[in-house]
């Protein structure tokens, strides 16, 4: 790759305060990258009250052209509104983002009551329940509902060898297949049989020979995370028990504000904050924007840019805890632009 072309989505609220930092963040590593170029594009609900459209054409189209997005947050309002969808539903269609990952790491692994939790929450992004074919119809008795679950083998498989990749690239190499196959021995059956044959599959030769496999039934799994997080290093799941599972994970950690996802497909990665547009503090320059910064160094990571990703972990992990330098969510005084500073400033040192 000569050139990393990089989309950038705010969207709405902290979306606008957040992404710049994660954008400086880049900058600050871009010695380890191929020459970086921003393209600004529009998507959300402040754009869908001024041109009608929540994500413009020219937006898809754009980022057609990117190697990567990041995406900030979107304001979606709860009642129905006639032309408004979620801009970030469609974009991982769109692009077929069928990956969701996300680490979730304790911000400080020294203090005694908070336990150490370091794992990663791997979601099948595009089926399950959230194909969303429902129906209501009438009985004798009264209304009945009724979806479709779908489970392929083709998006089972495709999900576990990003889990097995994930597994393979960490020091405990455990990989955890969350599933309620003893209930619903077809459906979960399937997903965890595909999962568990990603290591005898062609061309694979051996290479997850190393990754130790462990599985758990969905509803024991979130007890054992809430009684002991640290058990769990890379947990796949299909994509009703991952959302489940990935919210509860990151309660664990205390802020929404430090937890970074990324989208992925085979041709494209977008990063994102786990949170949302945060109406409630939003403009007051006071938001955490760790999230972004994770979700920017994430993205590179899985570009295959690690030394690159790997400075800015460490310049985020050493501004979180020791030096303490957090803002309000954490329990700190410190502003979004105070708080970036601080991690671009351990950035630089890391080249000296
Ligand atoms: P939220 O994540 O926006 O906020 C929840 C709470 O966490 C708020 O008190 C907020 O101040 C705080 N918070 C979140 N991120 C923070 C940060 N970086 N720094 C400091 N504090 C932070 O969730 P919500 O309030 O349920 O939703 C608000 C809006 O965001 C809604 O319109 C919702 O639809 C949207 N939303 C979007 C996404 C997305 O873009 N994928 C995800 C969730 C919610
Ligand atoms: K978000
Ligand atoms: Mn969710």
């Amino acid at each position: 790759r000569k050139s990393l072309t990089i989309g950038l989505i705010p969207a709405d609220g902290i979306g606008l305060e957040v992404i710049p930092a994660a954008r400086k963040a880049i900058l600050a590593v871009q010695s380890e990258l191929p020459a970086v170029k921003f393209i600004d594009l529009l998507a959300g609900w402040n754009t869908f009250t001024r041109t009608g459209t929540a994500l413009p054409f020219e937006t898809v189209q754009a980022l057609k052209e990117c190697d990567c997005a990041l995406f900030g947050s979107v304001s979606s309002p709860s009642r129905k509104v006639a032309g408004y969808s979620s801009p970030i539903v469609a974009l991982r269609k769109e692009l077929d983002l069928y990956a969701n990952i996300r680490p979730v790491i304790s911000v400080s692994a020294d203090s005694a009551s908070t336990p150490a939790v370091d794992l990663i929450v791997v979601r099948e992004n595009t089926e399950c329940l959230y194909v969303k074919d429902e129906k209501l119809i009438r009985t004798d008795t009264g209304k009945e509902a009724r979806a479709t679950r779908l489970i392929t083998e083709r998006a089972s498989t495709r999900i576990g060898k990003i889990a097995f990749e994930l597994a393979k690239a960490r020091p405990r190499k455990l990989l955890t297949i969350i599933h309620k196959s003893n209930v619903l021995s077809v459906t979960d059956g399937l997903f965890r049989e595909s999962v568990r044959a990603v290591p005898t599959l062609p061309g694979i030769d051996g290479k997850f020979d190393d990754v130790t496999i462990e599985e758990q039934l969905v509803d024991s799994a979130v007890y054992r995370l809430f009684r002991e997080p640290q058990i769990y290093d890379v947990m796949v799941a299909p994509n009703l028990y991952g959302d489940i599972i990935s919210d509860a994970a990151a309660a664990l950690v205390g802020s929404l504000g430090v937890i970074p996802s990324i989208n992925a497909g085979d041709n494209f990665v977008m990063g994102e904050p786990v949170h949302g547009s945060a109406p409630d503090i939003a403009g007051k320059g006071i938001a955490n924007p760790v999230a972004s910064i994770r979700s920017a160094a994430l993205m590179l990571r899985h570009l295959g840019y690690t030394s690159a990703a790997d400075k800015i972990d460490k310049a985020v992990n050493d501004t979180l805890a020791p030096a303490k330098v957090l803002t309000a969510d954490l329990g700190g005084s410190h502003s979004t632009i105070q708080v970036t500073d601080h991690i671009l400033g351990l950035i630089q040192q890391q080249y000296k």
